[in-house]
């Protein structure tokens, strides 16, 4: 898919501020420096789309972007929303707003019309964090579609890169079935854009044919 134009719609404090579920939306999610505003850049070829903030976790808000939203005069039919929702597992944050964010983002997850799938991103160099396979399950409990998207693969040697995943899938499959959809990527490099890409031009497709 061809990225025409990528534009900042609106911050939302509260799920019921977020704009009309007119189009297929897809949430980014993970924890604080996994590289969620930097991936959203890499997709949308746009260096400073997405803010890469200095500050964890201080801005709590929904971030909708439109992709392809914009086909003067009219609104174009293969538009999408993507979503920046601030990470969880925040250190430094206090637990009543580490808490009032958890509440927030699951009303927002659990209540969008339009959700097609989440984007659920993992640091490719660290093993699976609890915090992570319990997020995972979650979204499982409550049939919400997501995919892996594993980040920074640029920061891993040969051994490395051929390791990640025999270890995450390993872990996946204690609670799961079967694995969700895998993307490997890095923002640095390029990696896993064409793949992304094709995944969320396919489940748009399918989205309109509904
Ligand atoms: N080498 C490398 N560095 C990356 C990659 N993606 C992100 N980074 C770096 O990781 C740091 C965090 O990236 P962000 O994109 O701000 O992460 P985030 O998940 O949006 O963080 P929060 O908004 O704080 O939750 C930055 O210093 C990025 O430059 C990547 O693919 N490769
Ligand atoms: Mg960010």
């Amino acid at each position: 898919m061809e990225i025409r134009n990528a534009e900042f719609l609106k911050s939302s404090a509260h799920p019921k501020e977020c704009p009309p579920p007119d189009f297929p939306e897809y949430a980014f999610i993970g924890r604080s420096n996994v590289g969620k505003s930097s991936l959203i850049n890499m997709l949308a070829n746009r260096n400073k789309l997405a803010k890469i903030s200095g500050t964890p976790g201080k801005t709590q808000l929904i971030n909708h972007f439109v992709i392809n939203g914009v086909e003067l005069p009219a609104i174009s039919e293969d538009a999408w929303y993507l979503v920046d929702l601030p990470g969880f597992g925040y250190a430094k944050v206090s637990k009543s707003s580490r808490v009032k964010w958890q509440r927030t983002s699951e009303q927002y997850l659990t209540g969008r019309a339009n959700l097609a799938c989440v984007m659920m991103l993992l640091d490719s160099r660290h093993p699976p964090q609890k915090v992570d396979l319990e997020f995972m399950a979650w979204m499982g409990e409550n049939g919400l579609p997501f995919v892996m998207v594993f980040t920074k693969v640029d920061k891993l040697n040969q051994s490395e890169r051929a390791e990640f995943l025999p270890r995450y899938e390993t872990e996946m499959l204690k609670r799961w079935h079967r694995v969700p959809p895998v993307y490997v990527t890095s923002a640095e490099k390029g990696d896993g854009r064409d793949e992304l890409l094709r995944f969320i031009e396919q489940t748009n497709e399918l989205y309109t044919a509904v």
